[in-house]
């Protein structure tokens, strides 16, 4: 049978894990699972795959371009997902030089890379609603303006410049397409949605055994989110790099909801219905349990960002309407199927450690 060859990068990541499992659906796909070396390598999100027969690991790292070179030439792919990066906007202030070099120069070296050993390849860049930062209009769509608020946004906003000259220059099919925030069980766990999920799985525990406990430590929770499910998008990058010609789409659920909106879903999927206190940084979540009144989430000012973007809210009509791709998972299957897998893998011993 022939074979497509496939590399996917960030496969130890939320996205690449899931991007993985979908290809390998398909018998006649080859994937190539590009992870950079590391002392002490979590395979968590790889269980499902790492020892598939269709899939192998190939060591590289996105800021050397030897290794990225060596990858391509060697397994000469029809495709080129990238998914790895620094994905976390709030240490994107700490580390703007690492940021860059990955994200950017990283996109650039896979660029490179293919122009020079498998021209053919289709090549994909994950972007993001980071990019649009403070913005101008709702919903956001591919041609809002770039105005980005953190070194992220705008590490992701030079990575689709690069992408729009190479498939200029060079008559790459080359994408840099748009995604809004998307979840999971695989989702790591600084970023807000499983730091809420994997909070109340603890509390929850806590609660049930009648165990003291520290209650969830938030920052801003004022601003809004257009959250899905990283399922659903992995099947819309695959869309995305299957047309006749190349070109730029935004995935997004076309809803809002608050930080607020998500601790409250959260705790209510786990059985516990609240209220909210306070306000600023004295702000926290009360809740309701046999009767006495359990503070489960508090502000903590130390998570607020220098700048932040308030409010992201895509339109995904044209993916729709022109590749067919449809989103299955809403806002509250999302949370429940969360807190529900958090609850159910809880590790006391785990966590204590
Ligand atoms: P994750 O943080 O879960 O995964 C990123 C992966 O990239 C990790 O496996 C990490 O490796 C790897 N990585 C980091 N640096 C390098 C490097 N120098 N060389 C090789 N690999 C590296 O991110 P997601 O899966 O959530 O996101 C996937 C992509 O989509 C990212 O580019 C992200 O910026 C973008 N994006 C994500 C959105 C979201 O809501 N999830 C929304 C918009 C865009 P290790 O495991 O070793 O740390
Ligand atoms: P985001 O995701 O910055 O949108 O980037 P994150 O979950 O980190 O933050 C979302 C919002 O929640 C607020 N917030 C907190 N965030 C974190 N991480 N921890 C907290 O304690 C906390 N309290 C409040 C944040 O200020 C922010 O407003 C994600 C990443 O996946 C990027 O890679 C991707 O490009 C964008 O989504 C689209």
């Amino acid at each position: 049978m022939r074979q497509r060859k496939i590399i996917v990068t960030g496969v130890l990541g939320q996205d690449g894990a899931n991007m993985v499992e979908y290809l390998l659906r398909d018998p006649i796909n080859q994937v190539y699972g590009m992870m950079r070396r590391s002392a002490n390598p979590n395979f968590e999100n790889a269980k499902n795959f790492k020892d598939h027969p269709n899939f192998k690991f190939v060591h590289g790292d996105l800021t050397d371009d030897v290794s990225l070179d060596k990858i391509v030439k060697n397994v000469q792919p029809e495709y080129f997902i990238n998914f790895a990066a620094n994905s976390f906007v709030g240490c994107s202030w700490d580390m703007p030089e690492q940021v860059f070099d990955v994200n950017s120069l990283g996109v650039l070296r896979c660029l490179e890379a293919i122009r020079k050993f498998q021209p053919t390849c289709r090549f994909y860049s994950a972007g993001s609603s980071e990019e649009f930062g403070d913005v101008d209009y709702s919903p956001q769509d591919i041609r809002h303006p770039i105005k980005p608020r953190s070194p992220y946004g705008a590490s992701k906003a030079a990575a689709r410049h690069l992408v729009k000259v190479y498939r200029e220059s060079y008559d790459m099919y080359a994408l840099h397409c748009i995604l809004f925030n998307h979840e999971g069980t695989k989702r790591g766990e600084e970023f807000v949605t499983r730091k809420i999920t994997k909070g109340v799985a603890r509390i929850n525990n806590a609660i049930k055994k009648g165990k003291s406990f520290k209650p969830i430590e938030l920052g801003n929770l004022d601003a809004k989110r257009d959250w899905s499910d990283s399922e659903d998008f992995v099947r819309g990058v695959w869309l995305m790099m299957n047309q006749d010609k190349p070109k730029d789409y935004v995935l997004a659920s076309g809803e809002t909801h608050s930080i607020r909106e998500f601790v409250e879903k959260a705790f209510k999927y786990a059985g516990y219905e609240g209220e909210w206190k306070g306000s600023g940084i004295k702000e926290s979540y009360v809740v309701i349990n046999k009767s006495k009144k359990i503070t489960v989430m508090k502000v903590n000012p130390d998570f607020y960002r220098p700048a932040e973007v308030e409010l992201l809210l895509g339109n995904s009509i044209p993916a729709q309407q022109e590749i067919g791709w449809k989103r299955e998972v809403s806002f509250c299957n999302l949370v429940k199927k969360m807190v529900e897998y958090d609850i159910e893998n809880f590790d006391e011993e785990k966590e204590a450690k």
